[in-house]
């Protein structure tokens, strides 16, 4: 059974996100031996769990209270509220702060030889992405009407598959855009990692513990600057 006294934290198993996150726990001064491939990894020398899951989990964990605290990318963070709004909820969370890794922009981009001249090329269009309800948002406010293509991978590959006309995914070199002959034609998102906590009550103990870890953290983003 786990100790609901330690706080628990999530951050993504392996990914971009993963090493960083780690890395920024070990400057905090939070011992974890994360080499077992298990789910859970216990602090040595504070009263912290670390959860380690696939990050698109990360915001749910946090909006239903099952953790207290998880870094996630903000795009993944706000596809889940704008989804969960979708369906009516309410979710809550608190943002404690943005980091300083997993930056990245979600753009839209079109095969080199299609004709951009701002969203309203894209009415009607077919759009494959792995981010509906930001692409939704983004084009609603511009008065486009579209259609999507949820793809929860491989969305670079979709126009030249003839899938759709246009694509919505996470660009940070370009190099992938470029390898599948699409041009980027406009960012509807801006993104980096953050570290968020849940809504509710919290012990004095845990809260301490949280005011220690960002303290700390404050030291080490600021000595990074
Ligand atoms: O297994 P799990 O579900 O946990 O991981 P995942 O595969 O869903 O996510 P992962 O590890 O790829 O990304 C985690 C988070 O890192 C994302 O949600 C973003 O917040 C952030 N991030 C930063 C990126 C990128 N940069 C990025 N470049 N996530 C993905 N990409 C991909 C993008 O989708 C595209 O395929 O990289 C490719 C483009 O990169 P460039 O450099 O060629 O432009
Ligand atoms: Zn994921």
């Amino acid at each position: 059974m786990l100790d609901r006294t330690r706080l628990r934290i999530a951050m993504q198993k392996s990914g971009r996100l993963s090493d960083e996150s780690r890395e920024l726990f070990a400057r905090c001064g939070i011992k974890i031996n994360l080499q077992e491939q298990r789910l859970i990894a216990f602090a040595e020398n504070m009263p912290i769990d670390i959860l380690r899951v696939r990050d698109d989990d990360i915001p749910g964990l946090v909006m239903d209270g099952v953790v207290d605290l998880g870094i996630i990318g903000e795009n993944v963070l706000e596809e889940e509220l704008l989804s969960r709004r979708a369906q009516g909820e309410d979710p809550r969370y608190i943002t404690l702060r943005r980091l300083d890794f997993g930056g990245c922009r979600l753009s839209i981009a079109m095969p080199l030889d299609a004709e951009y001249q701002g969203p309203q090329s894209l009415q009607n269009s077919r759009i494959a992405t792995s981010y509906p309800h930001l692409l939704k948002r983004y084009l609603d406010e511009q008065k486009v009407r579209f259609k999507s293509c949820l793809l929860n991978g491989s969305v670079e590959v979709a126009p030249r598959a003839g899938l759709s006309d246009a694509i919505c995914d996470l660009v940070s070199t370009g190099a992938t855009l470029e390898a599948n002959g699409l041009r980027e034609v406009d960012v509807i998102y801006r993104s980096k990692a953050t570290l968020i906590q849940r809504d509710g009550e919290m012990s004095d103990e845990k809260q301490q513990l949280i005011n220690k870890m960002l303290t700390r953290m404050q030291g080490v983003i600021q000595a990074r600057e």
